[in-house]
């Protein structure tokens, strides 16, 4: 079995930085030992191979719970394929996606399973699991739950946003979270009031107001944290677990704080593009703001900072991408005229650890936060725990040797993505991934990708690792 020794470097735990080697054995990591230990020496001496990470971080892979790699959305497709998109997330230190696979209107979620299965079977980069989407909740589709959870696909999305296309009223919500709470699954929340933001589109539209800026104005925050109080309520009548994704406004994060203080197994993430980008990006000119329509929307400025302190409190949990790349040329475009018809999302999955590390670096978080929030809360949340997430014994060798004093500057221009632009375009940040090892194969060093197409498995997931 292959032996590989990473030596050198500084180890990022959970618990703490320290000096050690990390030692692989085949596609697992065998032992974390001390610098200069028995272990270690006898390692160096048995002709392992030798990465030096001397002057590196050496943190686990990235997991990024939240992705839409050619997600159908507004007439196209998500542009990134699971083989494009997964090489990307290699290249920016993620070694785990979770992905969402969407039950179409009328069929079983299994449906929608199979053909995600289809799409990511023998292309992929790194490992990946799937989220269910719900977007039909009928008898039929809840009896299915039972056995998604059993075998693997442990958390479940619903909309409260996009009437007609995904959403689901309080009955479905509830009749989803009662089926949760019985068999161990997580109810991941898309919170938005969709029937009052699309009167709100429909007045904006009649009165003449058709750019990217008003899609900004009409997904209000109190709209936001409106739904996110219902989905709580909603979680407690039911007796389940609630994660809601993508939070965004002060207000949200205010709701969610008052159900973790009463104690609620209520749990929130947000993304990168909500720390780091404000609704002024809605307002570029030539219909550029196009490039930054999401939902949840970006907000104003001050919204960040309650962001940045859910996470620092931990009443925000983990960072994800929502990576829902739509190229500027042809897909943004079909919303020329209309704001409403801008594909929604914007890509990510390469940016995630590096901007996060750009956090670490401006004392926003700590080194231990930053692998908190990316790598072990995620791995956690989603059953992935401990084989993803940590640099424990007997975790697959998913690793990242980072160099913390590396300068780059984000662009499309250099980026893997398959996305003409960069929301990111020109931020310099300090830091770097060097090199970077999925479960055991090197598919990252310096600057050359030598991973394959099809490494990437399959993984089944438990369930949330925060409810046990
Ligand atoms: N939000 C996005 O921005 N894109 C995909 C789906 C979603 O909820
Ligand atoms: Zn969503
Ligand atoms: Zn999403």
């Amino acid at each position: 079995m292959n032996r590989t020794l990473v030596t050198g470097g500084l180890v990022l735990g959970e618990s703490g930085e320290s000096s050690a080697e990390v030692l692989i054995e085949g596609e697992r990591i065998a032992a974390v030992a001390a610098r200069g230990s028995e272990v270690a020496e006898a390692w160096a001496r048995s002709g392992a191979e030798v990465i030096d990470a001397s002057g590196h971080y050496v943190l686990p892979g990235g997991v990024d719970g939240h992705t839409h790699m050619e997600m159908p959305f507004g007439g196209t497709y998500a542009s990134d394929t699971f083989e494009t998109g997964t090489r990307a997330a290699a290249w920016g230190g993620t070694t785990t996606i979770v992905d969402f696979a969407i039950q179409p209107v009328g069929g079983a979620v299994r449906e929608g399973l199979d053909a995600w299965h289809a799409k990511a079977d023998g292309v992929c980069a790194v490992d990946y699991g799937f989220h269910a989407i719900l977007s039909d909740v009928t008898e039929d589709a809840l009896k299915e739950l039972d056995a998604l959870v059993a075998e693997g696909v442990t958390s479940f999305k619903l909309f409260m946003a996009y009437p007609g296309v995904f959403y689901s009223d309080d009955g479905k919500i509830l009749r989803t979270m009662q089926r949760a709470a019985g068999n161990g699954g997580l109810v991941m929340m898309h919170a938005e009031n969709g029937i009052a933001i699309d009167v709100l589109v429909e007045q904006a539209l009649a009165e003449g107001r058709t750019d990217p800026r008003v899609h900004g104005e009409v997904r209000r925050a109190l709209l936001e944290s409106e739904a996110v109080h219902r989905a709580v309520q909603l979680s407690r009548v039911a007796g389940s677990p609630l994660y809601v994704v993508h939070v965004s406004a002060e207000e949200a994060v205010e709701e969610l704080v008052r159900a973790r203080d009463a104690g609620l197994p209520v749990f929130g993430e947000t993304c990168p593009q909500y720390l780091f980008l404000t609704v002024d990006k809605l307002a570029e000119p030539d219909f550029e703001g196009a490039k930054y329509v999401c939902s949840t929307p970006l907000r104003p400025e001050h919204h960040q900072r309650a962001l940045w302190r859910g996470l620092r409190t931990g009443d925000l949990s983990v960072v994800s991408t929502d990576h829902c790349p739509f190229c500027f040329s042809g897909q943004k475009e079909l919303g020329r005229g209309d704001f409403s018809r801008i594909p929604n999302g914007m890509p990510g999955v390469e940016n995630r650890m590096d901007l996060l590390h750009q956090a670490v670096v401006d004392g926003r978080i700590t080194l231990r936060k930053w692998v908190e929030i990316a790598c072990a809360a995620p791995a956690r949340m989603f059953g992935l725990y401990p084989r993803k997430g940590t640099l424990s014994p007997g975790s697959d060798a998913d690793l990242v040797v980072y160099d913390p004093g590396a300068e780059q500057v984000i662009s499309a221009e250099t980026h893997h993505m398959n996305v003409d632009y960069s929301a990111y375009e020109g931020t310099r940040v300090r830091g770097r991934v060097r090199t970077v090892l999925s479960r055991g194969r090197v598919v990252v060093d310096g600057g050359a990708y030598l991973g394959a197409a099809g490494h990437g498995r399959y993984v089944p997931r438990s369930t949330c690792g925060y409810l046990d």
